[in-house]
Formats: C-alpha cells, sequence, structure tokens
C-alpha cells in the first residue's frame, strides 16, 4: 500500500507537470483527491491493514493528499499568472505609435467670403434677416413691381412650384416681408440662396447665392446710397479701389444703377481679367421704386429708401481666381482644403 500511495504520487506529479490548462488541473485534482478519487479509494482499503500499520499509511496517505493539493493550488497559480502576463503583453499599448490623424473640416470659400461681407454690413448698423426659399409669386415679383409679361417671369427662368408658388429667385421677397412688417428705419441685408432654372456652366447655376440690402427711412437719398455702397467696396476691395455707378433699368428700383469697380489688375487699360472693359460689375442697386414702398404699407411721400443686390459666387470667385463656379458646389475636398 506504502509503495501504491508513492506511486500515486508520483504519477500526479508527472501528469500535473504535463497540464497546462486550467481545466485539465480540476481534473487532476478531482482524479487523485476528489470524493471518488485515487486516494480517497485506498483510504477505503485502511480497513484491511494491521493495528500497527494503519496509523503510519493513514499518516503517509494524508501527507501525499496534501502534498499533492499543494502542487495542484501552486499549478493552478501559475497558470492564472502566465495567463495574465500574457494578457498584458498583448494589450500593450504603444504610446509612440503616431496617432490617426482626423482630416479638419473648416470653413467652405462661400461662406468666408459671405461672413466678411456680412461683417462689412453689421459694422455699418445693418441687421441679417432671412426667409423662405419657396415664396408665393406675390412677394418674388408682383410686390416687387415685375408685371405679368417681364422677361424674368419666363418659365424659362423661374422654377415653379404651382401657379402661385415658386423657388425665390432673388432674395428681395425676404426684405418685402420685412417692410410689410416693420415700420422705417429699415436697415437690412438679407443673405441667402436663390433658384434660377439656368443650365450649368462655368459662370451658371441653377442654384447661387444673392445677398441684397434695404434701407427705408425718411429722407434717404442716392447720395446715401453710393456712401454706402463706394465704403461697402472699399472695405471688401480695398480702400484704394475706384468705384463707379452706370445708369441701369430694374423693374423694383427707380433710379437704378449697376456698380463697377475698376480692374485691379491692369488699373482700367484692360485685361483678361477684366476681358478688355478695365472694370468689372460688382452689384446693382437703385432707389426702391415707390410702387414698391406702396405695396408694403409704407407712404412713399414720407419715406424713401435704397436697395442693392449681389451674387455671392462671383465676389469668391474674383477674390480667389477660381474660373468655374462649379467647383464651389461639388465639395471635393482637394478644392475645398486650399481655403
Ligand atoms: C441685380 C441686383 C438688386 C434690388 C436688388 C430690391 C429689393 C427691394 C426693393 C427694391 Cl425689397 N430693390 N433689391 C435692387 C436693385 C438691384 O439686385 O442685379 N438684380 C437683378
Amino acid at each position: 500500500m506504502k509503495a501504491k500511495l508513492e506511486e500515486i504520487r508520483a504519477r500526479a506529479h508527472q501528469e500535473l507537470a504535463n497540464a497546462d490548462l486550467k481545466e485539465s488541473v480540476e481534473a487532476l485534482r478531482v482524479k487523485y483527491c476528489g470524493k471518488k478519487g485515487e486516494l480517497t479509494a485506498i483510504l477505503k482499503q485502511m480497513g484491511k491493514l494491521s493495528a500497527e500499520e494503519r496509523p503510519i499509511i493513514g499518516q503517509l496517505a494524508n501527507e501525499v493528499r496534501t502534498n499533492i493539493e499543494n502542487a495542484i493550488d501552486e499549478k493552478k497559480k501559475q497558470l492564472a499568472e502566465a495567463k495574465l502576463e500574457n494578457q498584458l503583453r498583448e494589450e500593450t499599448i504603444d504610446v509612440t505609435l503616431p496617432g490617426d490623424t482626423m482630416p479638419l473640416g473648416h470653413k467652405h470659400p462661400l461662406s468666408i467670403v459671405l461672413d466678411e461681407i456680412k461683417e462689412i454690413f453689421i459694422g455699418m448698423g445693418f441687421e441679417i434677416v432671412d426667409g423662405p426659399e419657396v415664396e408665393y409669386d406675390y412677394y418674388n415679383f408682383e410686390a416687387l413691381n415685375i408685371p405679368k409679361d417681364h422677361p424674368a417671369r419666363d418659365t424659362q427662368d423661374t422654377f415653379y412650384i404651382t401657379d402661385n408658388i415658386v423657388l425665390r429667385t432673388q432674395t428681395s421677397p425676404v426684405q418685402v416681408r420685412v417692410m410689410e412688417k416693420q415700420k422705417p428705419p429699415i436697415r437690412i441685408i438679407s443673405p441667402g440662396r436663390v433658384f434660377r432654372s439656368d443650365a450649368v456652366d462655368a459662370t451658371h447655376s441653377p442654384l447661387f447665392h444673392q445677398i441684397e440690402g434695404l434701407v427705408v427711412d425718411k429722407d434717404i437719398t442716392f447720395a446715401d446710397l453710393k456712401g454706402t455702397l463706394d465704403t461697402f467696396i472699399k472695405r471688401l476691395y480695398g480702400d484704394d479701389s475706384v468705384v463707379r455707378f452706370r445708369p441701369h433699368h430694374f423693374p423694383f428700383t427707380e433710379p437704378s444703377a449697376e456698380v463697377d469697380v475698376q480692374c485691379f489688375s491692369c488699373k482700367g487699360k484692360g485685361c483678361r481679367v477684366c476681358k478688355g472693359e478695365g472694370w468689372i460689375e460688382i452689384l446693382g442697386c437703385g432707389m426702391v421704386h415707390p410702387k414698391v414702398l406702396e405695396n408694403c404699407g409704407i407712404d412713399s411721400e414720407e419715406y424713401t429708401g435704397f436697395a442693392f443686390g449681389l451674387g455671392l459666387e462671383r465676389v469668391a470667385m474674383r477674390r480667389y481666381g477660381v474660373d468655374d463656379m462649379r467647383l464651389f458646389f461639388e465639395n471635393d475636398t482637394r478644392f475645398l482644403s486650399q481655403f
């Protein structure tokens, strides 16, 4: 029996040495020390022994059991440590590795120019207003003295939603709504998207951006218009800009004018930038037509006003030397990341 116990001890150690999983170590514990294990089986046979042998074998059996149990505990500890060690090694983060850089977004070139223009007018006491992009025919045309047979109302230019609802072709309807609601003095800028049924090319898009301005008060004259727009253009293009006003016609202003700035490239001599003109057209403007004021419930005997409008894309194209308007709308980051 003594030999049998020693043999069990040796075999247990041998098998334990080969075990490399927590589960197989546990299986060995059951096999040797469990209720139906080999050591228990030996102890059950103790009855057959003589009174002298019994305590000796009993002591040895207990010693072997303790010995195997300790070895098993030790092995379990080793496996747990090895597992942790392995996990720590595999989960190591190399803090010296370069990070994944996120491409940082920034302002669209149209927004850069728009914000600059807004700031100039805010500095002159204007308020920024906006309004619907889908408008009644009345606000887009009728109130602005654009008669039913005017070319601007041609279906070729205007997107009609229904007979009396359109996509706004200018941002003036926003200003008409302000004049209806608010008593003068009025000093507002209305930037926004406008829509015209144009074929797409380098200088035309069915969606573009317009900035309109309106001032209505007592004693507003053409001199106020000239002073305001001259100041605006000098703030936008530099104090040395040369500005000229040229007679024009709009149905919603009388008198009307277009405003040019002398070509910065050739100083008026004529070059590629100004297409030989010497001047570059910047905006349209005029004194608000008395009929328009009356349409909005403003007494044209008591009040006068001036208004103007300019295209944002054209300003941005000149500012950045962009020769194709489509680049502003395609959102190709190779283009946008340059601003
Ligand atoms: C252009 C330039 C312009 C206006 C817009 C306007 C607005 C109201 C009343 C009177 Cl509420 N006028 N806006 C005036 C002159 C020019 O835009 O080239 N438009 C076709």
